[in-house]
């Protein structure tokens, strides 16, 4: 494509909801990039996903036991507005701020282009992203309180092999300095425009701290580069910290030697509400559970189905799943199998033969390495973040 951005007419100055592009007049984007007419790029096949406009989320019931990994073509998309197209013979990345030698401002920034970042020792990582919001239908489903944003199931989560440049890296090469505290990497995409407000490009600070520690610069992703809706040509990985840290298409980070904010972590994902006085942004992931099966699954009975499902912890690996299957009265532990670490996924299995027919309720409940264990219900929150509690799942037991 040549345009600059393709912008349909009409679709500047509307007030945009936050389920809708949001395709704002500014141009100062590093790299020219394009917007596709569809929010996402890769095809959104019913059988993987489940559309929600500009996110897509991964189905369950489509999640192969065989795969540790989750296929490229597969992976739930996250999108505040669209997926640009960046060339990446254009792009740069540009480091600036008073976290810098002789602190450069945005003009006289140290740039890397696609060849230099490549060029540089690489560094492979296997980490899933997740979603803060992942699980936000049950808040609604299970507990009462709805709450607005993306009503995702429990496919906000993809997991897969990463190879970049350490950012810490680029980081030291930028000049950093010791007394830096904050970074602020932003993504190309278009500006985040919701209720009528400006909310500017993506963006969201990390403690130098965690920048420094295990943030990756991907370019691949599976040993691919990496698709247009995941952040080509760069995006940011940090695992252990919800998705949205990990910023897609990235352009610029500013290295700062004062505390940074962006509505990212002072207006959205963080706790607020009523049990949550004063809030606090969100960081780790909690620990969670899902089955591969569809919701309302049809399970023949009087026969051995193996129920297969995952559960992982942004803080440590998993200690242990327990099943139930019949509403939370009684819990078999399932065999926990494959690898499991800390920034993955377990897989588990369980056999079950049901022997009466009608709706059943299965329930899977883990128990991370550090403690942690999904509780019956959660507090609520106003953004619907971090849905933690154990899922239940309904499936019908047909004769
Ligand atoms: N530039 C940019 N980065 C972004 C986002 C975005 O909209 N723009 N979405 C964030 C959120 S909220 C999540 S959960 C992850 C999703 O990554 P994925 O789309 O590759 O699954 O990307 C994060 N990085
Ligand atoms: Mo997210």
């Amino acid at each position: 494509m040549s345009v600059r951005r393709f912008l349909s007419p009409g679709a500047v100055g509307v007030p945009h909801t936050a389920g809708f592009g949001a395709l704002a007049s500014d141009h100062s984007a590093a790299a020219p990039s394009t917007v596709p007419p569809a929010p996402i790029v890769k095809p959104m096949l019913p059988a993987w996903f489940v559309d929600h406009g500009n996110n897509a989320e991964m189905r369950w019931d489509s999640v192969s036991s065989r795969d540790y990994r989750t296929p490229n073509e597969r992976f739930f998309v996250r999108d505040h507005t669209s997926t640009p197209l960046i060339d990446a013979k254009t792009w740069r990345l540009r480091a600036f701020g008073s976290g810098l030698r002789d602190a450069p401002d945005l003009e006289h920034a140290i740039e890397f282009d696609y060849r230099q970042l490549r060029a540089l020792p690489s560094h492979e990582i296997e980490a899933f992203i997740e979603c803060a919001g992942n699980g936000r239908r049950y808040f609604g489903g299970q507990q009462g309180t709805p709450t607005p944003g993306t009503p995702w199931g429990l496919g906000a989560i993809g997991l897969a092999r990463w190879r970049g440049v350490q950012l810490s890296q680029v980081l030291r090469r930028a000049g950093i300095r010791d007394d830096a505290v904050d970074i602020m990497p932003q993504g190309l995409d278009a500006h985040y425009v919701c209720d009528g407000v400006d909310h500017g490009h993506v963006r969201r600070p990390l403690p130098v701290q965690k920048a420094l520690d295990d943030v990756l610069l991907a370019y691949e992703m599976n040993g691919e580069p990496l698709p247009p809706d995941h952040g080509f040509p760069v995006r940011l990985v940090v695992p252990g910290w919800v998705g949205v840290a990990s910023i897609k298409w990235v352009g610029q980070i500013e290295v700062s030697d004062r505390p940074l904010t962006s509505p990212w972590n002072t207006t959205w994902y963080r706790f607020t509400g009523p049990d949550y006085p004063g809030g606090s942004p969100l960081t780790t992931p909690t620990v969670r559970s899902a089955f591969e099966l569809a919701w309302d699954a049809r399970v023949p009975v009087g026969v051995v189905t193996t129920l297969t499902g995952r559960s992982w912890s942004g803080k440590a690996p998993i200690r242990r799943v327990d099943i139930s299957t019949d509403g939370g009265r009684n819990w078999q532990p399932a065999h926990l199998h494959g690898p499991n670490r800390r920034d993955g996924w377990v897989r588990w299995e369980l056999p079950w033969r049901p022997t009466t027919p009608g709706r059943h309720m299965l329930l899977a409940r883990a128990i991370d390495e550090d403690g942690a264990e999904q509780p019956d219900t959660v507090p609520y929150n106003d953004g619907g973040y971090m849905f933690w509690a154990v899922v239940r799942h309904p499936v019908t037991v047909t004769s």
